[in-house]
């Protein structure tokens, strides 16, 4: 890895903690629905989109089969998951910045690394908007525009070519399970902020956004670039 390179942002968990609004609007839909759904059942929706999550809510219930539920119901149920995701999404401010992301930022900065947003959230822009983030980054994926969801590498992919950069010049940060598999699909170097493992452990795993240093991370990702085959560190 030499060069330019990129440091590809996830944004639910990981530059602000938005999963617990994201749980208590699921909450709130399955109630409505009559489904049981819990804080531990809402780890398993961390970083999948959002006709997914509805559809493991639905497995959850024993509900997955198609004449439970049509298609059009579920388009109705994750519609209005978000107009409840949306009303408590208007509180979030510059302070639901999570720990440590100013400074890393400002590090990356200084350091004239390459910045990206690869989130599967729609309401990303919003969300970026309220942190008073929207103009820190080189380049926000576009939810909307992605055709493949986590655990798929795509929108990795995309902030790799939309930053002018290969997929092994960029190091990408996730807080889920389903993201750190679509970097490491990506061939990218993964750092996991407070991940739980179910099968592909971060190359970096880190227990807060506050441990994210700069000089760290670029040790392992050259070690990782060295055994991955991608050559010397510069
Ligand atoms: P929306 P990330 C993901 O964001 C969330 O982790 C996940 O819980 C959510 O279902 C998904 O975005 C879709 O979000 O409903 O707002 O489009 O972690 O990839 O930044
Ligand atoms: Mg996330």
């Amino acid at each position: 890895m030499s060069g330019k390179r990129g440091i590809l942002f996830d944004l639910d968990g990981v530059l602000t903690d938005t999963a617990r609004y994201h749980y208590l609007a699921w909450k709130r839909l399955a109630g409505e629905l009559g489904l049981a759904f819990s804080q531990e059942d809402n780890e398993r929706l961390k970083g999948v989109d959002r006709l997914r999550s509805l559809e493991i809510m639905l497995e959850l219930n024993g509900m997955s089969g198609a004449g439970c539920f049509p298609p059009a119901k579920k388009q109705a149920a994750i519609a209005r998951k978000n107009v409840y995701y949306r009303e408590l999404i208007r509180q979030i401010t510059p302070g639901d910045i999570l720990p440590g992301i100013p400074e890393f930022l400002e590090e990356l900065r200084a350091g004239g690394f390459r910045t990206a947003v690869a989130s599967a959230s729609k309401n990303a822009p919003d969300v970026l908007e309220r942190l008073g983030l929207a103009e820190r980054f080189d380049y926000v994926a576009d939810a909307c525009a992605i055709a493949k969801a986590k655990p798929d590498p795509e929108v990795f992919l995309v902030c790799a070519e939309a930053l002018g950069l290969k997929p092994e010049a960029c190091i990408g940060i996730e807080d889920s399970q389903a993201g750190v598999e679509a970097i490491h699909r990506a061939a990218m170097f993964s750092v996991g902020i407070h991940v739980r493992v179910t099968s592909i452990p971060p190359d970096l795993p880190l227990g807060s956004t506050g441990e994210l240093k700069l000089e760290r991370i670029l040790g392992a990702a050259a070690q990782w670039s060295k055994h991955a085959g991608y050559g010397e560190e510069t």
